[in-house]
C-alpha cells in the first residue's frame, strides 16, 4: 500500500507541519480507509496563521489594483480549471458523493465561484451624493485578517465562495476547512500560489472545530468570520464573536419544505422533488426533505415518487451511474438511522429506502444508505422538522394554500422552499408568504450567483452573494468633501 498523503498546514505560502507534530486520520467514507493524514492544528498554528496574514495585509497585497486582484481570481479558476478531474476525485474520495456530481457540480460551481466574483469586481462601482459645493462618496477598504469555517458537504464550493470575495475585496484569509473533507482546500492552497498570490495572502489551518475553528473564532486579528455548518456552532461561534464585536455571517442548517400544487406540472414536480430531496445524499443545507403535496394528487404523487426514489442507484462513487455515494461517516449514518427508527416511533411508515446497500468490496465498509421517504407523519413530529441532513424525505397532504404556508412556516428554520405550480398569481403570493430567504418557483437550487442567498430563524444572519459578499468583506467608508 502507497504511504498516506500528509494534508499539512499551508502557512505564509508554504506547507508547514503542525506545532503539536500530531495527525488525524481522513478517512474515505465510501470504503473506510484512511487514504491521507491531516495536520492536527492548534492555537498555536491559528497564530502563526493570523501573524502570516496579518503581515501580508502591510505587504505588496496592499498596492495590488482591483483590477490586479480579479486577475488573481481568474489565474485562480483556470488553475482549478487545469486540475478539475483530480479535485473531483478527490471531493469524491473525502466526501463519499459520487465522483460524476463533484465533475459536474462541486468544481465547476467552484471555478465559477471565482470567475464571478472577478467579473463582479470590475463591474463594481459605489456611490457618491453631490449636493451644491458639497461631495458625498462611498470608498471601501477591507476588513482585514478574515477567517473562513466551512463544512463538510460541499467542500470546496462553500470555501471558494467565500475566500473569491475575500480576496476580491483585499483581505487576508485564514480558511478552517471541516475536518472530514480537508483535501480540496489544500489542493485549492496549491492552487492559489502558484497563481500568484503573496505570501501570506491565503493561509490554510486543518484540525477539529474544537481546536482550530474556536481558536481562529477567539483570535484577536480575526475581524471577520463567515461560517457555514450546524445551527448549534453556529450559536456557539456567535457567542464568543459577538462579545469581540467581530463582523459575522452565519449560514446555517435548513429543513425545506417543497411545495407541490394540484395544478403543477406533474412530472416536473415528481423529478424536482427526488432531486431536491436526495442530490448528494441529501447532504446540502437547500435540501427540500419535507415535501408538502396538495391532497387531490398526493396519492398519486406519494406513488410515483416512491418509484422514483427507488430507482435511485446507490453504490460506488466512481461509477458514472451511481446517483447517491456514501454519507460522509459511519456516525452520520446512525445518526441518520436514528431519525428512522424515530420516523416509525412517531407513527410513520417508511415507503422506501432506509437500508443498508449490499454491495461488494470494498464498499462493504462504506457508510452507505438507500434513500428513504417516509408518509403518515404529523408535520409538527421531531422527523418533519428536524434537520436530518442526509437521505431522509417526509410527505404531507395540505387542503388549502393556506395551510400549506403554515406548515412550511412551523420549523425553527427558513433558509429555502420550491414552490410547484402552474398558477402565476398563486406561486408570486405564497413565495411572499413564505419565512424564508430563497425561494424557488418550479425549480430547485437554480443559482445566479449576484442574488442574496441566506436565511431567516435558526437558518442563519446575513447575505452572500454578489454585492452581498463585498458588502460583508469589506467596510465601507463616506468621505465629505466641501469644494
Ligand atoms: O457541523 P459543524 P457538523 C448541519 C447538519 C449536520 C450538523 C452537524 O445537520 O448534521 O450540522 O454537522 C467547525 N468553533 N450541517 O458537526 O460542527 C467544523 O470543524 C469554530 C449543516 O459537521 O457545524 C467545521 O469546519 N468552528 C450545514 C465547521 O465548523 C467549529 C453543513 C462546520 O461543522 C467549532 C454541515 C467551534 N467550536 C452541517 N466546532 C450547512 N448549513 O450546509 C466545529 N467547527
Amino acid at each position: 500500500m502507497n504511504s498516506p498523503k500528509m494534508l499539512s498546514h499551508f502557512i505564509d505560502g508554504e506547507p508547514q507541519a503542525p506545532a503539536s507534530g500530531r495527525w488525524l486520520d481522513d478517512v474515505n467514507p465510501a470504503t473506510g480507509e484512511v487514504h491521507a493524514l491531516i495536520a492536527r492544528g492548534d492555537a498555536e498554528d491559528v497564530d502563526r496563521a493570523a501573524a502570516a496574514a496579518k503581515a501580508a495585509l502591510r505587504g505588496p497585497w496592499s498596492q495590488w489594483t482591483a483590477e490586479r486582484r480579479a486577475e488573481l481570481l481568474e489565474q485562480i479558476a483556470a488553475g482549478i480549471e487545469a486540475r478539475i478531474d483530480e479535485f473531483a476525485e478527490a471531493e469524491s474520495q473525502d466526501q463519499g458523493k459520487p465522483v460524476s456530481l463533484a465533475r459536474r457540480m462541486d468544481i465547476p460551481r467552484a471555478i465559477q465561484n471565482f470567475r464571478f466574483f472577478a467579473s463582479a469586481l470590475r463591474a463594481e462601482s459605489l456611490g457618491a451624493h453631490p449636493t451644491l459645493g458639497v461631495l458625498n462618496y462611498t470608498a471601501r477598504r477591507p476588513l482585514g485578517v478574515v477567517g473562513l469555517i466551512t463544512p463538510w458537504n460541499l467542500p470546496l464550493y462553500l470555501l471558494t465562495w467565500k475566500t473569491a470575495p475575500a480576496l476580491a475585496m483585499g483581505n487576508t484569509v485564514v480558511a478552517k476547512p471541516s475536518e472530514l473533507t480537508p483535501w480540496t482546500a489544500s489542493l485549492l492552497a496549491e492552487v492559489i500560489q502558484a497563481a500568484g498570490a503573496p505570501r501570506g495572502v491565503f493561509n490554510l489551518v486543518h484540525g477539529l472545530g474544537a481546536e482550530v475553528g474556536q481558536a481562529l473564532v477567539e483570535h484577536p486579528d480575526v475581524v471577520g468570520l463567515s461560517f457555514t455548518g450546524g445551527t448549534v456552532t453556529g450559536r456557539r461561534l456567535a457567542a464568543t464573536a459577538a462579545p469581540m464585536l467581530k463582523k459575522l455571517s452565519l449560514e446555517l442548517g435548513g429543513k425545506n419544505a417543497t411545495l407541490v400544487f394540484a395544478d403543477a406540472d406533474f412530472d416536473q414536480a415528481v423529478e424536482g422533488a427526488c432531486r431536491a430531496a436526495f442530490l448528494n445524499q441529501g447532504e446540502i443545507c437547500l435540501c427540500g426533505s419535507r415535501i408538502l403535496v396538495e391532497r387531490p394528487i398526493y396519492d398519486r404523487f406519494v406513488a410515483a415518487l416512491t418509484e422514483k426514489v427507488k430507482a435511485l442507484r446507490v453504490g460506488d462513487p466512481a461509477d458514472p451511474t451511481t446517483d447517491l455515494g456514501a454519507l460522509i461517516s459511519q456516525e452520520h449514518r446512525a445518526k441518520v438511522e436514528g431519525y428512522l427508527r424515530l420516523a416509525v416511533e412517531e407513527g410513520g411508515t417508511i415507503l422506501c429506502g432506509g437500508e443498508r446497500p449490499n454491495l461488494p468490496a470494498p464498499h462493504d465498509a462504506g457508510a452507505f444508505l438507500t434513500p428513504a421517504l417516509v408518509s403518515g407523519l404529523a408535520p409538527t413530529c421531531r422527523t418533519a422538522t428536524e434537520e436530518i441532513f442526509g437521505p431522509v424525505a417526509t410527505i404531507h397532504p395540505f387542503d388549502t394554500e393556506d395551510e400549506a404556508i403554515t406548515l412550511n412556516n412551523l420549523t425553527r428554520y427558513g433558509l429555502s422552499a420550491s414552490i410547484w405550480t402552474e398558477g402565476l398569481r398563486r406561486a408570486h403570493r405564497v413565495a411572499e408568504a413564505l419565512d424564508v430567504g430563497l425561494v424557488w418557483v418550479n425549480t430547485w437550487m437554480l443559482r445566479d450567483l449576484r442574488v442574496p442567498f441566506g436565511g431567516v430563524k435558526d437558518s442563519g444572519v446575513g447575505r452572500e452573494g454578489g454585492a452581498h459578499s463585498f458588502e460583508f468583506f469589506s467596510e465601507a467608508k463616506n468621505i465629505c468633501v466641501k469644494l
